[in-house]
């Protein structure tokens, strides 16, 4: 191949009969992905941003490396979101085209959008391969992500953070185009688009998306072959679950080159767990919407259980006191917010300068996780800032928005929402709610209605039916006394 390093998608600059992508029964060879691509790039006319409707599709990555090398902004929509958050979306990104499978129906709230049915089929020989019209500060991704009041904000993510991330986690692990990766990752976040779809695609090596999540179909895709797995700690503690039950499956997981965990904190027990059944340490790393990929632990050192690992290459981390300034001790115990600076960083949020001037200091992006540091570099998170930011089975959800939504519902007076520790999705979220006088409404009812608001992730798991909140002297919703009151 001679193609520059500093494409984004080389292998689809000089494309070859070599396998891209796989779903289930169907493939696409590197050349049939370029020609997918360019067909989507040349149908796009003026369109500038576009929504892409990602349901977990070969279709949907076309629709996105296609769009991305015509030097077009994507904006990933959650298929299964609520009415009150595609409405934002579409307000807040104001998309001029969306992007969705020919066969997808898609939301209500999408349909005033002009549409571009996108199809594998009839794109051509790929003979001439795909452009790179993408400069480095261009935004190439627009992912929404909860903060802990309102709607979602827009991160804008510059060609320059995903080429300079996925580089340096090719470098700590070794990534080649020699890797298979599998992953069962929704393809609407940094975790399985960035990584999951754009990762292997830039290093030249093939994909294999499994759909929809079980142990055993991940175990299927090792036995075929494939070398990395990807995925969040819920899918560690279920495939551990499952191994316990099923050597045959332990061995497919023992055959991978590298299992990583990242999203959420991985609960050294579920390590030491998969350890035991399969002779792997996962190797965990710690990113966000906002930064990408932040630190990791390298394949070639140490596995600690409960650490993270070092900065990546080219991103500096700080610890940060209460007052702003940086822990210089490094011994482990001293807790301070993590602080990041590096080519891995957004570019704001969209429409937000307010939020975008909140989010940083002195040019240090603020994270709200809280962390120590041992005097190796290594980083052990050991919390996050705000009550307020909940997450469950890796997804980042805001409980100010489910608040919103219940509140929307006229049986409901007054609510809190939280998350609770959670063996299985790391926490769950839970409702308190105070009725409105003289209204009945049901557990279920409240769920229902969240689900036709939000996304399906952002559900109560549980309601608690209480006659009043406890409040603070200003009045503020004591959230840890409500917690500890269905813990105890
Ligand atoms: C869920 N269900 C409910 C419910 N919540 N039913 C009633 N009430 C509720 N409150 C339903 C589900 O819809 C599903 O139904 C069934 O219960 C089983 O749910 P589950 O077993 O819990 O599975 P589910 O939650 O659907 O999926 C688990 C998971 C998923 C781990 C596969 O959470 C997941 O894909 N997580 C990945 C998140 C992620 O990609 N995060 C990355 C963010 S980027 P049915 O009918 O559908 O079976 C980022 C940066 C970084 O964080 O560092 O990476
Ligand atoms: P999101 O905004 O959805 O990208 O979620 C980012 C958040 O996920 C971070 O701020 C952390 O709280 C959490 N997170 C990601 N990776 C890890 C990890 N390895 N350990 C602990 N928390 C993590």
């Amino acid at each position: 191949m001679s193609v520059a390093a500093d494409l984004f998608f080389p292998r689809l600059a000089d494309p070859d009969d070599g396998e891209a992508i796989a779903l289930g029964e169907r493939r696409l060879s590197y050349r049939e992905l370029a020609a997918a691509a360019a067909a989507v790039g040349d149908a796009l006319a003026a369109a500038e941003r576009v929504a892409v409707w990602a349901t977990t599709d070969l279709e949907t990555c076309a629709a996105i490396v296609g769009s991305l090398a015509a030097g077009r902004t994507v904006v990933p929509i959650n298929p299964s979101a609520g009415v009150r958050e595609l409405e934002h979306i579409v307000a807040d990104s104001r998309p001029d085209l969306l992007l969705a499978r020919a066969d997808a129906e898609v939301a209500e709230a999408l349909r005033d959008l002009p549409r571009l049915d996108v199809r594998l089929e009839g794109a051509g020989a790929g003979d001439a391969g795909l452009p790179d019209l993408l400069a480095d500060e261009d935004t190439a991704i627009i992912l929404y992500t909860s903060g802990t009041t309102g709607l979602p904000k827009g991160v804008m993510i510059p060609r320059r953070a995903i080429v300079s991330n996925l580089d340096a986690l090719a470098e700590i692990w070794s990534w080649t185009g020699a890797d298979r990766l599998a992953h069962a990752l929704p393809l609407f976040h940094v975790h399985g688009l960035v990584l999951g779809v754009l990762g292997p695609l830039r290093r030249g090596g093939r994909l294999e998306l499994v759909k929809p999540f079980s142990p055993e179909s991940i175990g299927q895709a090792l036995s075929r072959g494939a070398t990395m797995v990807f995925g969040v700690p819920t899918m560690y503690h279920r495939i551990a679950r499952a191994a316990e039950a099923d050597p045959a499956l332990a061995a497919s997981f023992a055959s991978a080159r590298l299992l990583v965990s990242g999203s959420a904190a991985l609960p050294a027990i579920e390590h030491r767990r998969i350890e035991e059944l399969t002779g792997q340490r996962i190797v965990e790393r710690y990113g966000m919407t906002e930064t990408l990929m932040n630190v990791g632990i390298r394949s070639s050192e140490e596995r600690a259980p409960g650490y993270i690992g070092r900065p990546l290459p080219g991103v500096e981390l700080r610890l940060l006191d209460d007052d702003g300034n940086p822990i210089e001790v490094a011994d482990d115990e001293t807790i301070g917010e993590i602080a990041i600076r590096g080519p891995n960083l957004f570019t704001g949020y969209l429409n937000r300068p307010d939020a975008t001037e909140q989010a940083f200091r002195d040019g240090w992006f603020l994270t709200g996780d809280l962390a120590t540091r041992r005097a190796d570099g290594y980083v052990r998170i050991v919390g996050r800032r705000s009550v307020d930011l909940i997450k469950s089975g890796g997804y980042k959800i805001g409980a100010g928005e489910i608040e919103g939504a219940l509140l929307e519902h006229p049986a409901v007076a007054e609510v809190a929402v939280a998350g609770l520790e959670d063996p299985d999705l790391g926490e769950r979220i839970v409702a308190w709610v105070v009725p409105s006088p003289d209204e009945e409404v049901s557990a279920d009812e409240l769920v229902a209605h969240v689900a036709t608001l939000l996304s399906a992730h952002k559900r109560p798991r549980e309601i608690h039916f209480v006659d009043a909140l406890p409040r603070n002297a200003m009045g503020k919703v004591m959230k840890n006394a409500l917690k500890s009151g269905v813990a105890a």
